[in-house]
Parts: structure tokens; sequence; C-alpha cells
């Protein structure tokens, strides 16, 4: 019997798939990609097959950290375009039955926000306290020991103008909000309602388990005194915002939804921020993020996550990379590999998000020292999209980063013909899984196969798949109990529907259906 509709909400069956603008596609000559370029290639986007787009910041920023030092939440900035685009590209988007959430950054603003212009005007101003401001230390010092994100410095700054340090858990341009003080609360609320009347189906919180802050400001223990204060982060505080933010959306119609970005370092930390079911809807399965390619690891990151989300009956979300991390070929070693990774991304039990360009399977580009631009080191994965092969591969003017490795072959305009390529692949597996309860929506178990392999099956009613991983380059026996025809191959090369011989090849990986399906 299937689920209802409230047990099954969009979210949980949606394949997300992550729009970095600044590097997707220009329509103008700034060599930066805007929002008219989004809205240009959501033909593309139901081609491939996906669900729901989430769409890094677009907000008016210095661009320190490229839109995550946002100036003016309810805004968009001029390089990507206006609120009339904004508008058209949500009203497009849903006009093509997909869904789309927008960047919500919680914790910190520009400092050119308007909010910490005044705060630090001076000590008495009434947004003062918006911000975390501390006196310098008996010895003139920082207020504590607290190390920021990037470059291994301070947390803190000091303010000469007022004569104290503020917190910034990222660069100095991105001080940290005060969210014990009702009045950013629901400052940050109205955000949340200003995008929702103009019809986001939800966001994606930017390192959401920080934005609940030790009032005392302990030091932190020798053990873990270089490491960003960011990653140990975790106040009590932070839960009961985010009931607030939930019963916000709650009230909405059309079950909008929050996904975080929890960077903690178990599974069960990052779980707790799911609540009872009045928390954060899903929240980035960060190991998914960081485990290597093994077939063992890979087991075993699937079982903890699904033991640490059985307690909470909460619905796992899975991602491999994104802005901030190596692209998956990159960081799993090959083509091959790239093609075995998404066919278990997209056939897991939970939601998958998919990075742009990952369908192509670029690798991250090299850049050299005279381009690098990002204070984190983050500018490779960040390379745009090449569309065509064509010099400046369908972009207007030449793109704010250089282009991944060989764009002239790895592009859309190559691939999209080509039955055998990396984007027939994608657009084959999420046909696949549009076309299963038992991938969308069913149960998975682990089925027992050689070392090297990892084997599971998804089940739901009269459903049924198996999915067969080999994370080795040596080809590997492995029979299959059900039997089942090929679905999906990674390889591009077996033919479909038939029966599986039993061999699988290096770095394979297959999606089988029953050979006997129990329904039509
Ligand atoms: O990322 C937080 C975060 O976890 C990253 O800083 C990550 O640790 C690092 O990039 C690993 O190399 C979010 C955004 O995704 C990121 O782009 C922002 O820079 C950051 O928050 C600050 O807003």
């Amino acid at each position: 019997m299937d689920a209802t509709r409230s047990t099954f909400p969009w979210w949980k069956e949606a394949v997300f798939y992550q729009i970095y603008p600044r590097s997707f596609a220009g329509t103008t000559g700034s060599g930066v990609g805007d929002l008219a370029g989004v809205l240009s290639r959501l033909d593309y986007l139901c081609r491939l097959g996906i669900d729901a787009i989430w769409l890094s910041p677009f907000y008016p920023s210095p661009m320190h950290d490229f839109g995550y030092d946002v100036a003016d939440y309810c805004d968009v900035d001029p390089i990507f375009g206006s609120m009339k685009d904004a508008e058209e590209l949500i009203e497009a988007v849903h006009d093509r039955g997909m869904r789309i959430i927008i960047d919500w950054v919680p914790g910190h603003t520009s400092l050119l926000h308007p909010w910490f212009v005044e705060a630090r005007s001076s000590r008495t101003s009434p947004r003062r306290d918006w911000y975390i401001w501390r006196d310098p230390s008996d010895d003139g010092g920082c207020p504590n020991n607290w190390i920021a994100a990037f470059g291994n410095v301070p947390a803190w700054t000091f303010d000469e103008g007022s004569g104290q340090y503020y917190l910034h858990s990222f660069l100095a341009e991105q001080p940290d909000l005060n969210w014990s003080n009702p009045e950013v609360r629901e400052a940050m609320h109205g955000v949340l309602r200003f995008w929702l009347d103009r019809g986001v189906d939800g966001f994606r919180a930017d390192v959401v388990h920080n934005i609940g802050k030790d009032s005392a400001l302990a030091d932190v223990g020798d053990a873990r005194k270089n490491l960003p204060r960011f990653l140990l982060n975790e106040e009590a505080a932070t839960h009961g915002y985010l009931r607030e933010v939930r019963s916000l959306l709650d009230g909405y119609p059309g079950e909008r939804m929050m996904v975080g970005e929890v960077v903690l370092f178990s599974i069960d930390q990052m779980s707790s921020y799911y609540g009872q079911e009045d928390e954060l809807h899903l929240v980035f399965n960060f190991r998914s993020l960081y485990t290597p390619w093994e077939a063992r690891e890979w087991g075993d990151c699937i079982a903890d996550t699904t033991r640490s989300l059985a307690k909470l009956g909460a619905w796992p979300a899975w991602a491999m990379s994104n802005h901030d991390l190596p692209r998956q070929r990159t960081r799993f070693g090959s083509e091959a590999c790239a093609r075995a990774a998404a066919l278990m991304l997209l056939t897991l039990r939970g939601t998958p998000f998919l990075y742009m360009g990952e369908e192509l399977g670029l690798e991250d580009a090299e850049v050299p020292q005279d381009r690098r631009l990002d204070p984190g080191g983050r500018d490779g994965c960040r390379a745009p999209i090449p569309w065509n092969g064509g010099p400046l591969a369908g972009w207007p003017t030449d793109p704010w980063l250089p282009f991944p490795p060989d764009a002239d072959k790895r592009n859309a305009a190559e691939q999209s013909p080509d039955q055998t390529s990396m984007l027939s692949h994608y657009r084959a597996l999420l046909r696949a899984r549009r076309g299963s309860v038992a991938l969308r929506r069913g149960s998975m178990r682990r089925i027992d196969a050689p070392g090297g392999v990892l084997a599971y099956q998804r089940m739901a009613a009269a459903d049924s798949r198996t999915i067969l991983i080999n994370f080795s380059g040596d080809s590997i026996d492995c029979e299959v109990i059900p039997e089942g025809c090929i679905e999906v191959a990674s390889d591009g090369a077996r033919e479909t529907g038939a029966r599986f011989d039993g061999r699988l090849g290096p770095y394979e990986a297959l999606l089988l259906r029953p050979l006997n399906p129990r329904s039509p």
C-alpha cells in the first residue's frame, strides 16, 4: 500500500539540482552567470529530469565570499539581474512543474549590510546588539581563542571606531548575527516571509547549526583549538530557533521546506537538527561528502545514517559534491567511478542533491595562481559550465574562472545526442527513478556481496530494484538473488533489458529490475 501524500511530501521524492549562479549560464558581457541564464536553461533541466532547483545566493553582495556575504536579503544583485528576473524565474520553474528553493544565510551578513553599518556606528546604536561585540581581553587581544573558517585567523576583528571586537565565524567581512536577540530573529523571519510570499518552495539554510552561540564565549579546549569554531559550535538554543522557523514554514500552504547545512563531525550530531519533526525538514549528510571510494566505507556510512535517522523517523539527504568541495570525478579519480557514484546517489533511500555539471562528468578546473579568487581555495569546483564546444563554450564572453578540463568535448551540446555520454547516463538514472516507487519511496536493505562490492535492494509493495556497485578496479563475479535484468548500467554499454550475467566490470554499477515483477 502506498504511503499517503502527507507521509511523502514532494521534497522526499524530489531530485534537487544545485545551481551556483555565477557559473551556470551567462547572458551579459560581465563574465558572470545570471538569473536570465538560469531561465534560458530550464528546458535543459526539464529534459535532464530533475524535480527541484536549489539556487545559491543571488543577493546584493560585495562578493568577498561570492554571495555568502549578503548586503540585502530581499533584493537581487545587479550582476545577477533584477527582482523582476527572480519573480519570472520562480514562475517559469513552476510552469514547468518543478520547484525552487533558495539559499538563506542566517548566521552572518556582509559588513556592508545596513544592519551592520548601523551596529558598528556607535556602542549605543539601537542595532549594536544585532551582532556579537566584546571588549578586548585584559592584554588588549581577542575576547577568546576562537578561529575563523578560512586561513587559521582569529574569529574576532577589532573595530577601531567603536573600540570593540566583533565575532565572525567566516571572513572579517561576514560579521555573525546575534540570534539571541529577538529582533534579529524577527528580521530573519521577515526574510523568509518575503521570499515565501514570492512563491519559493523553501530554503537551503547556510551553516545553520552555527546560529546559536555560547553566551559565555568560553575558550575552545587545547585539543581542538586550531579548528574553525563553526565546526564545534553546538548550542541548545539553536534548536529553539529552528522550531520557530519550522512553524513559520508550516504556516504557509504548499509544503514549504528547509534543508540545512549542518557541518558537525558525527551523524548523530547532524541528525539532531531534524528535531522531533519540528526543526529542519532535511539535513545534508556531510559524511556522504567526505566518504572515500571504498565499499566498506560506504556501507558503514549508509548503515550509520540509517540507524541515526531511523530513531527520529527522519528522511536522509545525500550529496556527493557542491560548490565548496571537489567534484565527483575529481574526488573519486575517474569517469568510471563518477558514473558508478551517480548510480549510487540516485538509488539510495533519501533525497539526492546533484551539483550542477556533475551530469556532464566535469572535473574541477585547474586554476592558475594568478586567477585564484576564493579565500577558501574552492575555485576549481566553481568553474563555469561548458554548454557547447565553441571557444567560449556558449558564454557571451570569457567567464570569471577558467573552464573545466576538456570543455571542447565535455559539454552539454556534445553529450546530448550521444547515448553513451555521462549526460545520457544521468537522464537514464533520473528516468528510472521517476518510474520506480521503490527507488523514490521504498525501504532499503543490504544484500550480501563479495568484497569490494556494495549491494542493496529498494522495495515498495509491488515494486523493487537491486543495486550493485563494484568499488574495485577488478571484474568481480557477483551472483544476486533475486536475479534481475539491466535497467541502467554505469558504463553505458550493456544492453538494457538483458538478464544480468553475474559479472561486474571494474568500477561498474548496475541498477537491476526484477526478472518477474510482481505487478505489471
Ligand atoms: O559553507 C560552510 C562550510 O562548511 C564551508 O566553509 C566548508 O567547510 C569549506 O568550504 C570546506 O572547504 C557555507 C557555504 O556553503 C560556503 O560557500 C560559505 O563560504 C560559508 O558557508 C559561509 O557562508
